[in-house]
C-alpha cells in the first residue's frame, strides 16, 4: 500500500515537472460585489481573512462571472462554455433538472481523470435528477457525483427556494419515511404555512411585491411550496457552519492527495440570517453581518491547510459568482443600514446588470509555493478555469471542447498581464468587453428596475464606454465612435455564431 501510494506521489511530481500538482480549492460566494471586501476598497466593513489570502496571491481588477446571476455563472465554470449558448439556463427553480450536460468535459471531471480526489460543498443550483418531477425521499438520479464530483453535499437552489435541505451524494441527510417531502412551485402543498396566508409568522419580513411569500421554514418565506421532511430542513443560522464543516472534513480525509474542493458560500444572498455570534456585527445590516461571516470561514479554512502542512501547495482561487443587491426580497437592514457601503465598488449597475458590477467580482489567486503576491488587471473569466487547469495538469482538452475557455494559466499564475481579449457578458442581453472597450447593444430592457433597484444596462441607443478612464459607465460615447461600435457588434455577433 505504502509502495503503491509513493509511486503514485512520484507520478504526480513528473506530472507538472518541478513540484507536485497543487490542492485546489474553489470559494465561491454568492452575489458578493468587488466592492465588498477591504482588499477591493471597502472602507465600511472589514475582510481581514480574505485580505490576507489577496495579499498572498494576485488580486485581479478585471476578473468576471460570465452573467449577472448564479445558474448560468455556474454553469460556465463548470462547461468552460457560455451559457446562453444553452436553452435554460437561467436561474433555475428548486426542482428543476439537472442541466449540465453529464457526457461532456466539466470541471470536476478533469480533475478527477487527472487522479484528483473530488468533492463540491454548498450551494448548488444547477439543478438535480432528469425531470421537474423527483421523488426528493429517495437517491436522486444525476447531479454533482455524475459531473465527476466524487463527493457532494449541496443544497439544490437557492437559500430562498424550497426545498429547504441538504443532500449528501444525491440523497437528502435525515430523511424521515413517516414525513416524506414533496416539492411544488405552482401549488401550496400540505399544511405548511406560507407567507402570504400567515406574514405575522414571519422573523424576517419580505420585500413587497417580491414574491418570498411560499412555504415558511425557520420564520422565513421561500419561493416555492414544500412539505415534510421537518428533520431535513436547515436552520439558516447554521447552515453555512454545516457547510464549512464538511468542507474541513473533506480537507481532512484527502490531506494526503490532490484534492479539489469547490466550496460554494451562501452569503451574501438572501435570505441573510447569519449565526447568531455575528448578527449584529458589522452595522451594515445583516448582509454585512454575513460578509463577516464568510470572511470568518475563510479564515478557518486556511487554519485547517496551515495546520495540515497543506497551505504552501494549495491553490485558493476566491471569487463570487454575480455582482451585489442590497434588496433582493427581504427587509433585512441592507438598504437602511448601508452606511455609505458601496458594493459595488466603483463599477456601475449590480447582480442582473449588463454595466460592470453585475460580472465583475471579486477574483483572488494564491498558491503560496508558486505565485508571487501582486495585483494584475488581466481580463480573466470564471469560464477560463476549464482550460487553464487543464493546461496546469498537462491534460489538454480537444479544440472542440469547452470552446469558450481560454488558457489563462500564465495569467492566473500572475506570469502574465495578458488575460482572454474579449469577454461577452451576459444579463438580459448580451454585452461586449474588449480590451478598454465596453460595448452594450441596443435593447428593449426596462433601464431600471425598482424593486431591487438596478440599472440594467437597457437603452434603445447603443452604449459604448472606455473603461480605462470611465469604469463606471458614464460617458457614452457610442455617437462619437460609430466605427468601435460597428467593429465590436461584428466580434459579438462572431462570437454569438461561433
Ligand atoms: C430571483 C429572486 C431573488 C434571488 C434570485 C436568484 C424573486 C423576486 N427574486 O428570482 O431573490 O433568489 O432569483 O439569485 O423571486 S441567484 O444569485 O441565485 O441568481
Ligand atoms: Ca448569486
Amino acid at each position: 500500500m505504502k509502495t503503491t501510494l509513493f509511486f503514485l506521489c512520484l507520478l504526480t511530481v513528473f506530472a507538472v515537472g518541478a513540484q507536485p500538482v497543487p490542492n485546489v480549492i474553489i470559494i465561491c460566494a454568492d452575489d458578493l460585489g468587488y466592492g465588498d471586501l477591504s482588499c477591493y476598497g471597502a472602507d465600511k466593513i472589514t475582510t481581514p481573512a480574505i485580505d490576507r489570502l489577496a495579499a498572498s496571491g494576485i488580486r485581479f481588477t478585471n476578473g468576471h462571472s460570465t452573467s449577472a446571476t448564479c445558474t448560468p455563472s455556474r454553469y460556465a465554470m463548470m462547461t468552460g462554455i457560455y451559457p446562453w449558448r444553452r436553452k435554460g439556463t437561467g436561474i433555475l427553480p428548486g426542482d428543476a433538472a439537472l442541466v449540465v450536460p453529464v457526457d461532456k468535459i466539466s470541471l470536476p471531471a478533469l480533475f478527477k481523470s487527472a487522479g484528483y480526489e473530488t468533492g463540491i460543498v454548498g450551494k448548488w443550483h444547477l439543478g438535480l435528477g432528469e425531470t421537474v418531477s423527483k421523488n426528493w425521499n429517495a437517491p436522486i438520479a444525476k447531479g454533482p457525483n455524475d459531473l465527476g464530483f466524487n463527493y457532494s453535499f449541496i443544497f439544490p437552489a437557492t437559500a430562498d427556494r424550497v426545498p429547504t435541505v441538504f443532500l449528501e451524494n444525491q440523497l437528502v441527510t435525515a430523511l424521515d419515511s413517516s414525513d416524506p417531502i414533496a416539492v411544488d412551485y405552482n401549488r401550496k402543498l400540505g399544511d405548511d404555512p406560507t407567507g402570504r396566508e400567515q406574514p405575522w409568522l414571519l422573523k424576517l419580513k419580505a420585500s413587497p411585491n417580491q414574491g418570498h411569500d411560499g412555504t415558511i421554514v425557520n420564520g422565513i418565506g421561500r419561493i416555492g411550496f414544500m412539505t415534510g421532511g421537518k428533520l431535513a430542513r436547515w436552520t439558516d443560522e447554521e447552515m453555512p457552519l454545516t457547510f464549512l464543516e464538511k468542507a474541513r472534513t473533506f480537507i481532512g480525509a484527502n490531506k494526503d492527495r490532490p484534492f479539489f474542493l469547490v466550496y460554494n458560500l451562501t452569503e451574501p444572498h438572501v435570505p441573510r440570517m447569519p449565526s447568531t455570534m455575528f448578527k449584529g456585527k458589522s452595522g451594515l445590516g445583516l448582509r454585512g453581518d454575513a460578509i463577516l461571516q464568510l470572511d470568518w470561514a475563510v479564515g478557518e479554512i486556511r487554519k485547517d491547510l496551515e495546520r495540515l502542512g497543506l497551505l504552501d501547495n494549495t491553490l485558493i482561487i476566491f471569487t463570487s459568482d454575480n455582482g451585489p443587491v442590497l434588496d433582493d426580497g427581504y427587509q433585512d437592514g441592507a438598504v437602511t443600514q448601508q452606511n455609505g457601503h458601496r458594493p459595488a465598488g466603483p463599477f456601475r449597475g449590480g447582480k442582473y446588470s449588463l454595466f460592470e458590477a453585475g460580472t465583475r467580482i471579486p477574483f483572488l489567486v494564491s498558491w503560496p509555493s508558486t505565485i508571487k503576491p501582486g495585483v494584475s488587471d488581466a481580463l480573466v473569466c470564471q469560464m477560463d478555469w476549464l482550460r487553464s487547469f487543464a493546461s496546469l495538469l498537462k491534460k489538454p482538452l480537444a479544440a472542440g471542447e469547452a470552446g469558450d475557455s481560454y488558457d489563462v494559466l500564465p495569467a492566473l499564475l500572475g506570469q502574465s498581464a495578458t488575460g482572454r481579449p474579449h469577454l461577452v457578458e451576459q444579463a438580459d442581453a448580451l454585452a461586449l468587453v474588449s480590451g478598454k472597450w465596453k460595448y452594450i447593444p441596443a435593447n428593449n430592457l426596462v433601464p431600471y428596475k425598482p424593486l431591487t433597484d438596478t440599472e440594467t444596462g437597457g437603452s434603445s441607443q447603443p452604449q459604448l464606454y472606455d473603461l480605462s478612464i470611465d469604469p463606471g459607465e458614464r460617458n457614452n460615447l457610442a455617437a462619437k465612435q460609430p466605427a468601435v461600435c460597428r467593429q465590436l457588434q461584428a466580434l459579438l455577433d462572431a462570437e454569438i455564431k461561433r
